[in-house]
């Protein structure tokens, strides 16, 4: 079982266990694998992050002896804390492609959160809890956020209460952790909850090690927290280093005699600041990955690592996901390139050109191959670790009815006094124009398998004049996932105005954040006092 200082995991290979694997060790402790079923009878504390799709994980715990392992040192009440698909594993069934059967220690039925309820399906994102039970691993949590991204969701009743140790209200009210005697199990991810995150995997692995205890306030109705992220584009410089840089309307190279591309700090400090400051999440995207292929690009996947040594919030990667033959003719699915990323600390990665050409291929034959990259990766790793970036280009009309895109009246009329404009989605970093609207990509890479869309606008992209309202308010009227508002930050009102004008679930900075000119910490200052949930 390992000494005092030792965490046994389970890990059955799903998917990227790699920053429950950090906090684990930023607490000091060492980790031993759990290779055959008697490793886990025998481990002093066990910690079982589920990923990956229910029956899945199911069958492989049926047929590897693991599942009985795991019932037996579970009613035995040996200390253990199961993470997202860890808390719903210990149910009776799940409806994620099932019915299927669970481990069924605790009474209750996993089921999907609906979305015709006017909610954004994958929930992600930060929500306070409902503390029902104030003891044990949640001792220090009070009213604060902690981040979630999932599905499907369990319920309290009458015959599961006596587990429910807290619940959390995303259009219904579901369970969002257990506890019984040592057994504990939460359905967000502590280990992307940052400091509050790490304090609640520091309770369970060193019990009464609490550090302050925080005040909670009685009867407050959490609401999803809008999320405010911070998003570094990289690229190789002239002189082959890894820069964080930043375009105008994604031009990213000086304007002076040498041309060189726009240098405005190293990946792994600035991402490491951007945590420290608050950021909700944290973005790279490596933006000439269109023509230099992503796993020859080795710095980028080492940057990844070390940035979830120390970053403990989700990280996104995009950049150069897509099918790809290297000179010697070897052959990558863009599942081998996904998984890349994933294995080195990726929560979800971003398509962009190659979602472009998925949703045309499929708006033009109306057939879902199930082979195109968002179908392969959606398929494997789940929706919710799937973002689609679009990069759109507005394009003013005189009459709707011009052409075959969605158009939309704009709120200021284009140069000769156009008063409507449709998004033409770009591919290769905006390079190339493609036959296909932002409003018709979005839908068409919902119905594909993207859990999210970061929405940038070349137009107003590096500008500071705020974000693209009209586009903003397009795309997340039209789809049910969340929407990521992107471009044009220049000062905290504009994060308020697109909370307020449009369904956005969270917006995206670039410039004023890497130029200092606005922090973090005063845009959510500033959605507090303007009334809107954050994360502080
Ligand atoms: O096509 O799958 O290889 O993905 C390439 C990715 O790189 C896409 O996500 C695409 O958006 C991005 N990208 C490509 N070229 C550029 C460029 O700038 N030349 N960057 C680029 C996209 C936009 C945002 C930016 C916001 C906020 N940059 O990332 O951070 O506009 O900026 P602001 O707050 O300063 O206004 P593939």
């Amino acid at each position: 079982g390992g000494g005092d200082s030792v965490v046994t995991l389970l890990d059955y290979g799903a998917g990227n266990v790699r920053s429950v694997r950090n906090a684990i060790r930023r607490l000091g402790f060492g980790i031993k694998d759990v290779q055959k079923p008697e490793d886990i009878l025998k481990a002093n504390r066990l910690i079982f992050p589920g990923v990956g799709a229910f029956a899945a994980a199911m069958s492989v715990l049926n047929k590897t002896g693991m599942a009985e392992a795991l019932c037996t040192y579970i009613e035995n009440d040996h200390p253990f804390l199961g993470i997202c698909l860890g808390l719903q594993l210990l149910f009776d069934s799940s409806e994620e492609n099932g019915p299927v059967q669970g481990l069924g220690l605790i009474p209750g039925v996993v089921g999907r959160f609906d979305s015709n309820n006017c909610l954004r399906v994958p929930h992600i994102g930060w929500n306070a809890l409902q503390i029902q039970k104030d003891d044990g691993i949640l001792y220090d949590i009070g009213n604060n956020h902690v981040y979630f991204v999932h599905s499907y969701r369990v319920m309290p009743t009458d015959s599961n209460k006596e587990w429910v140790s807290s619940t959390c209200n995303y259009g219904d009210e579901f369970i969002s952790s257990i506890k019984r005697g040592n057994v504990n199990a939460v359905q967000f991810h502590p280990e992307k909850s940052g400091d509050v995150g790490l304090s609640i995997l520091r309770q369970f692995l060193l019990p009464n090690s609490s550090i302050s205890r925080q005040k909670l306030i009685e009867g407050q109705a959490s609401k999803l927290a809008k999320r405010v992220i911070a998003c570094l584009d990289v690229r190789t410089n002239n002189k082959g280093d890894l820069v964080v840089t930043k375009g105008d309307q994604y031009d990213v190279r000086e304007h002076t005699k040498e041309n060189e591309v726009r240098n405005l700090g190293k990946p792994v400090e600035l991402a490491g600041q951007y945590y420290k400051d608050g950021a909700d999440e944290v973005s790279f995207l490596n933006i000439t990955g269109f023509r230099d292929f992503p796993l020859g690009d080795l710095p980028m996947l080492q940057v990844l690592r070390y940035t979830s040594e120390n970053v403990f919030v989700p990280l996104t990667v995009g950049g150069g996901i897509r099918d790809f033959t290297d000179a010697n003719g070897r052959h990558y699915s863009s599942l081998e390139v996904a998984s890349e990323y994933f294995r080195s600390g990726a929560d979800k990665i971003s398509i962009g050109s190659d979602a472009v050409h998925a949703a045309e291929e499929y708006l033009r034959t109306g057939v879902r191959t199930g082979k195109t990259s968002l179908e392969e990766i959606s398929r494997i790793y789940g929706n919710q670790a799937v973002v689609v970036s679009i990069d759109p280009r507005r394009v003013y009309v005189k009459n709707p009815n011009d052409v075959n895109f969605k158009c939309v009246k704009v709120i200021n009329p284009g140069p000769n006094g156009e008063e409507y404009a449709w998004y033409q989605c770009t591919v290769n970093g905006g390079r190339e124009g493609r036959p296909i609207g932002a409003y018709e990509l979005a839908k068409a890479v919902e119905e594909l398998g993207a859990g999210e869309i970061l929405l940038n606008c070349i137009d107003c992209d590096g500008q500071g004049k705020g974000f693209d309202i009209d586009l903003i308010k397009l795309i997340s009227d039209a789809v049910s996932i969340p929407v990521i508002a992107s471009s044009g930050a220049g000062a905290v009102e504009h994060f308020s105005e697109v909370f307020k004008k449009t369904g956005a679930s969270a917006a995206l900075a670039a410039g004023i954040f890497h130029r200092k000119e606005v922090s973090i910490q005063s845009v959510k200052e500033h959605l507090l006092k303007e009334g809107i949930e954050v994360r502080m």
